[in-house]
């Protein structure tokens, strides 16, 4: 039997979280267009014949501006730190630039400190053709010392069977530390509040979607209903309008696709409610972070 850690790096928008759900054929993180959708340490737990992998998603390495994007790359890094092979998530679409080298700056540092597998894992290779990819591979192929280079679409699921056979070969001997049926260490209530986050980064451009946060104040289970009250945490009096958005219309919308995803995911019937609330710079507050779980 083989088990292991398998932490999925990269900076904000390479499709991390894409290539986390692709490969547990279930949707447990959160994915949107906007950068730094993720803010915690997501597990998920992939059961290959013979073979466990805890993969570990982590928020965008990025420059932190906020309290709680210190946090975030904090996570991300200790992540790195810790597992026993990276997947190294890179854009196929563009040429390394800065961001990527902090990546691979972090990758570096972590692996001089205890050596272990490290993949190139080119992603949304759906988006260029054979052609534009090679100069792409060449150049991330001069950055690392790659132990393998596997391009991938984490969107089509293109090559990702690869992937995982390559991350298998690779794994330690273990005994697998999880039950047959665990998929992620993600609760139902953390779920819940991350969907309806995922509705309202869809919804909301510039500065509010990195400004809001979603808590959930109530999740009662009565049978096959549950009622959730979620609160929504704006940064300014101005946000909050904008969420709400005229006559309530764009925080309804939130409530309805967020509602529709719970009710498939849990498999029960929903009852929503959602409030918007003013917490003035929680991106800066110590106690309002690790209330909502960053
Ligand atoms: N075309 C295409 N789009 C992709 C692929 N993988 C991810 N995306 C898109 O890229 C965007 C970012 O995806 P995420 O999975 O949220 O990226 P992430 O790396 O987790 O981003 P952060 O959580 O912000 O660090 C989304 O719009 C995805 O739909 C892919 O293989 N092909
Ligand atoms: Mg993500």
């Amino acid at each position: 039997m083989k088990f292991g850690t398998v932490a999925i790096i990269g900076r904000s928008n390479v499709g991390k979280s894409t290539l986390l759900n692709r490969l547990l054929n279930e949707k447990i993180a959160i994915v949107s267009e906007k950068p730094q959708t993720t803010r915690t340490r997501i597990l998920g737990v992939v059961h290959a014949p013979g073979a466990q992998i805890a993969l570990l998603d982590t928020p965008g390495l990025h420059k932190p501006q906020h309290l709680l994007n210190r946090r975030m790359v904090r996570t991300a890094v200790e992540t790195l730190e810790e597992a026993d092979v990276l997947f190294v998530l890179m854009d196929a679409t563009s040429l390394p630039g800065p961001g990527d080298l902090l990546v691979l700056d972090h990758v570096t540092a972590a692996v001089n400190k205890r050596r272990r597998p490290v993949l190139l894992v080119l992603n949304k290779i759906d988006l260029v053709n054979k052609i534009k990819l090679l100069p792409v591979l060449e150049s991330y192929a001069r950055l690392f010392a790659w132990t393998e280079v596997v391009p991938v679409s984490a969107h089509t699921g293109d090559n990702v069977q690869r992937l995982l056979t390559v991350a298998v070969s690779l794994l330690p001997e273990g005994e697998a530390a999880y039950d047959d049926d665990t998929v992620t260490d993600q609760t139902m209530r953390t779920l819940a509040a991350e969907m309806v986050r995922e509705k309202l980064l869809r919804q909301t451009h510039e500065e509010i979607p990195y400004s809001l946060a979603v808590e959930i104040d109530e999740f009662i289970e009565e049978g096959k209903l549950a009622r959730i009250t979620a609160s929504v945490l704006v940064e300014r009096e101005s946000h909050k309008a904008i969420v709400i958005g005229k006559h309530g219309e764009r925080l309804k919308t939130v409530g309805t696709e967020a509602r529709l995803d719970m009710e498939r995911v849990f498999g029960m019937k929903v009852f929503l409610q959602l409030w918007v609330k003013v917490r003035e710079a929680w991106r800066e507050d110590e106690l309002a972070l690790i209330e909502l779980g960053y």
